[in-house]
C-alpha cells in the first residue's frame, strides 16, 4: 500500500452505521462522518464505496451502510482511536449494547505493520470462542483488528482501497484474506 510517509502513518479505517441519528438516510450520516474525520487531524488518502450489508449476527438489527478509509496522520493509534471515538460521540452513538444499533461505528483496523498491544495479545483475541465473542471485548486496542479475517463487510470496502495491505501477523494481503471468505458472504455485501 505504498511506503510510510515521515509526516504520519496510513491507518485503516472502517465505518459502519444501522440506525440513522437524525432522520437522514445513513449514506448521508456516513458522508458527513468522513467529512468530520478530515476535518480532525486526518488527510484521507482514499474513500471506499458505500455498501448495504446484512447485519451480523444476523437477525440483530436492520442493515449497515459500511465503508473504509485509508487515512494519513501524526496522530499514533491511540490518540487516532480517541479521535475517532469522538466523532462517534458527536454523531449521536451510545455505547449501550454491544452489536446493537449503531447511529456510527468507526474501527481502527490496522496501522502500518503495528501488531498491538503485543503478537501474544493478538493471538488470544484472534483465537477467542466465537460463542464468548459477543460478550468479550477487548478494554485496549488490539491491532490489527481481531476479526478482520472473518468479516465481509469490513473486507470488502476494503480491499476496494487498500488490497495490497500486507496483514503484518496473518501474512496475506486483504485481497487474499477476502478470496478465503465463502461466496455467500461476499454476494451479501452490495455496492450502493
Ligand atoms: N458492526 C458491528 C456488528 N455488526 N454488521 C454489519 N453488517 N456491519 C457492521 O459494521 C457491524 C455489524 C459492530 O461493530
Ligand atoms: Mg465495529
Ligand atoms: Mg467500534
Amino acid at each position: 500500500m505504498g511506503t510510510l510517509r515521515k509526516d504520519g502513518r496510513l491507518q485503516l479505517v472502517a465505518l459502519g452505521a444501522n440506525v440513522s441519528a437524525n432522520g437522514e438516510p445513513l449514506t448521508q450520516s456516513l458522508s458527513h462522518a468522513i467529512k468530520a474525520i478530515s476535518d480532525s487531524g486526518f488527510d484521507l488518502r482514499a474513500v471506499s464505496r458505500f455498501f448495504r450489508t446484512p447485519c451480523f449476527p444476523v437477525g440483530a438489527g436492520p442493515d449497515y451502510v459500511n465503508a473504509a478509509l485509508v487515512v494519513r496522520t501524526a496522530l499514533n493509534p491511540l490518540q487516532s482511536l480517541e479521535r475517532l471515538h469522538e466523532i462517534e460521540a458527536q454523531f449521536g452513538r451510545e455505547r449501550v449494547q454491544r452489536w446493537g444499533k449503531r447511529t456510527l461505528d468507526l474501527d481502527l483496523i490496522g496501522v502500518g505493520d503495528d501488531v498491538l498491544p503485543d503478537e501474544a495479545e493478538y493471538h488470544r483475541w484472534r483465537a477467542l470462542d466465537p460463542a464468548l465473542q459477543a460478550q468479550a471485548a477487548p478494554d485496549r486496542l488490539i491491532l490489527p483488528h481481531p476479526r478482520l479475517q472473518d468479516r465481509a463487510f469490513v473486507l470488502v470496502p476494503l480491499v476496494d482501497i487498500a488490497r495490497h495491505w500486507p496483514h503484518p501477523v496473518l501474512g496475506e494481503t486483504l485481497e487474499q484474506l477476502l478470496s478465503r471468505l465463502p461466496q455467500q458472504d461476499l454476494a451479501e455485501v452490495v455496492p450502493l
